[in-house]
């Protein structure tokens, strides 16, 4: 592609002063959607045949608002592949990109999006689960603007040399989000692209998973030792074992002869279950599946107008065409009965689709997709391809709040695409037992949310490999603080429950995770932010201060929320943690989480100045009821904090009818007072004991 492009210079800005160079000469086309946004096509005829946004929620405010955004673009094309450049000042750091192994600051890296089942990647894996074809530019005084490349094709982004989006596929327009900082960036993205739903509050603990617990009694045993042992857990994960050979929607007979006992004894103990769901479907008549899928023809086509049929766990199997909307429907309809077994929660692996046995571990390109027109109409698995996932995750999210009206449904994806945040959490596939993915599993969680996914978190311990009680100690240790929080590990591999290793591993393990427990009515508090707004769990640190420069790299200290700041070691030996950290008068509040500050496999944790951060008391699950609330206040200057605390029922919608607090906890010289600002629902009685971290840091 390389000779292809054309270089222009940057421009600074005028009102509108997008430069724009359409490489077949005619005048680019600019809409604008909304304040600060614009999208702008190569060409009159791009725009009339551009193809439907799978990130976008239509339809879109209609306005006239002109944009400032001093962004420089050169659309290109050639043999059908189409490109867009955007020229970065220097000083510009670049985020974003997804699910991306390496560091948090994407300058200098490329990525191909491109959805792969990639076990056990690394640094050398440039297309991993999912695709986010978007770029978060930081400039150098703090401002910041998003480029969104809107197609579905497989689509390098080079960051070599400004931003490049190269697609193997038509012409594609180009989204140009402007903003004074690049959270007002993210927000204007999230009205663009959607906010995740609400979650249960139970999906905000802690998470136990492995391939496989089997059978039923296993699964029991490991949530009774989590009550023994009193670390705190609330979700034990089924794997595919579960299943009657590995056919979804059904169960083991003798493993697993009766999951209603099973999910009413888990419940007995507050814990909840998800279950694995993958969308190969076994070519086998009788099963239900396959019957009712064959009966609406609901299966991806080969070239030919045949089913394709490809290997995956239970054998030769059809897979459901997601980009239909009456498949969609069907594969909703299936959660109805399956759910009736008292399941929790639902886990969509293998979607990105993972085929067994092929070339590329997916299904060739040229497989057709009988797409409805609102979609784009039929068309090849190459435009479909990194749908897929996201599309599944759509019908299962669909499925699982039809079957449960009452309930918020939770979903956990491995494929997804940009805006699959709507439908489903996510994790970051199979990665692997070391320090280098356990360094890594924090700019990834980081960079999912500056593309709009908040809710992500890796396997913590590692799925391939062993690795050690050390190094599980360190992943738990900040690990336990993911916005998405589970252990899991691969089939054969050594037990990695917290008390699988020595007793000091045990004991981080579960300091850690009470630390979450405790943190929950603030956890809780910026998960409604986030679904509210937008805006991430886990925030970089440059947040705190867009413009300087010393916060712009910092992969290992990162912000939840607003007010509390994280600093991990996530080097072998016992080395205290350091950072830069933003300006201001940042309180180590360790040990009023955790219980200690002498734990060096616990990170460390600050408060902001100014800050009242809201906790809770160390709880088994988040179905246990509390009384007690402890706000740790760090006055600024003129002894002043203030700190903000939403709280609803955590299962239901009646957050929508009111059903919720949302108060300001205002800290003054002394005293504390709870103001409501909205909501129905009474503050939950409970005594409150307020800790001053200056005074007791004197
Ligand atoms: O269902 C088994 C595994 C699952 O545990 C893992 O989390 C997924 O990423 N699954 C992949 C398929 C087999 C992987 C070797």
């Amino acid at each position: 592609m390389a000779p292809l492009f054309q270089r222009t210079t940057f421009l600074s800005s005028l009102v509108l002063s997008l430069l724009v160079i359409a490489s077949s000469a005619t005048a680019a086309v600019f809409e604008h959607l909304s304040v600060g946004v614009v999208r702008i096509h190569a060409d009159a005829t791009a725009r009339d045949s551009a193809l439907p946004s799978f990130s976008i929620v239509g339809p879109l405010p209609a306005t006239t608002t002109l944009v400032e955004a001093p962004v420089a673009l050169v659309f290109m094309r050639r043999q059908g592949r189409h490109a867009a450049r955007v020229a970065i000042a220097s000083g510009t750091d670049l985020y974003g990109t997804g699910e991306v192994f390496g560091p948090l600051r994407r300058n200098g890296t490329r990525t191909i999006c491109w959805n792969t089942d990639s076990y056990a990647y690394g640094a050398k894996n440039l297309s991993l689960y999912q695709s986010h074809p978007w770029v978060l530019a930081v400039r150098a005084d703090g401002t910041a603007f998003g480029v969104l490349a809107d197609t579905s094709y497989r689509c390098l982004i080079d960051l070599t040399d400004g931003i490049l989006f190269a697609a193997d596929g038509p012409a594609f327009p180009i989204i140009i989000i402007e903003g004074d900082s690049p959270q007002q960036v993210l927000v204007r993205l999230a009205s663009l692209i959607g906010t995740m739903p609400p979650p249960p509050r139970w999906a905000l603990g802690y998470h136990q998973c492995r391939y496989s617990y089997t059978p039923d009694d296993r699964v029991l045993e490991v949530a009774r030792t989590f009550r023994e042992k009193r670390i705190p857990c609330d979700v034990i994960w089924w794997d595919i074992d579960y299943m009657d050979g590995y056919r979804s929607f059904t169960f083991q007979p003798h493993d697993f002869p009766d999951p209603q006992a099973t999910n009413d004894a888990l419940h007995a103990m507050d814990f909840r279950s998800i279950a694995i769901v993958d969308p190969g479907i076994a070519v086998l008549p009788g099963y239900h599946v396959y019957d009712s899928g064959n009966a609406i023809d609901a299966w991806v086509r080969d070239r030919d107008g045949l089913p394709f049929v490809g290997k995956v766990w239970p054998g030769d199997c059809v897979f459901p065409d997601f980009t239909r909307a009456d498949v969609r429907r069907w594969w909703s309809g299936l959660y109805w009965e399956f759910l009736d077994s008292g399941l929790d929660g639902i886990w969509n692996d293998m979607n990105e689709p993972a085929v067994f046995e092929t070339a590329k571990w997916t299904m060739p390109e040229d497989n057709v997709h009988l797409a409805d027109d609102e979609l784009g109409g039929p068309g090849t698995h190459a435009r479909y391809h990194n749908v897929y996932g996201m599309l599944m995750s759509q019908a299962t999210f669909e499925g699982v709040a039809a079957a449960r009206p009452d309930r918020r449904p939770f979903v956990l994806t491995r494929a997804s695409f940009l805006g699959g945040h709507r439908y489903a959490a996510t994790w970051t596939g199979d990665n692997v037992a070391s320090w280098e993915h356990l360094d890594a599993s924090i700019p990834m969680v980081l960079n999912l949310g500056l593309s709009g996914q908040p809710f992500a978190g890796p396997d913590i311990g590692g799925f391939c490999e062993a690795g050690d009680g050390d190094m599980f100690a360190r992943w738990m240790g900040f690990g336990a603080l993911f916005p998405f929080a589970r252990g899991h590990t691969g089939k054969g591999n050594i037990d990695k429950e917290p008390w699988a290793f020595a007793a000091h591993v045990e004991t981080t393990s579960r300091r850690a995770l009470e630390g979450r427990y405790r943190l929950l009515p603030y956890l809780y508090t910026v998960f409604q932010e986030a679904w509210t707004t937008g805006l991430p769990v886990w925030r970089p640190l440059f947040f705190a201060d867009p413009a300087d420069p010393s916060l712009r790299a910092v992969d290992d200290a990162w912000l939840i929320g607003d007010d509390l700041l994280v600093i991990a070691n996530t080097d072998p030996g016992d080395g205290s943690p350091t950072t830069t950290l933003p300006s201001g008068d940042w309180r180590d509040v360790t040990g009023d989480v955790f219980g200690t500050r002498d734990d060096p496999d616990l990170p460390r944790l600050m408060l902001k100045d100014g800050a009242v951060l809201p906790l809770g008391p160390i709880v088994q699950s988040t179905a246990e009821p509390w009384d007690i609330l402890t706000v740790l206040v760090n006055p600024d200057e003129a002894g002043r904090a203030e700190g903000r605390w939403y709280d609803d029922d955590g299962e239901g919608h009646g957050y929508l009818d009111g059903d919720f607090g949302d108060w300001i906890l205002s800290f003054e010289r002394g005293r504390l007072d709870r103001i409501r600002t909205a909501g129905a629902r009474n503050a939950p009685d409970c005594e409150t004991i307020i800790i001053d971290v200056e005074q007791d840091r004197r």
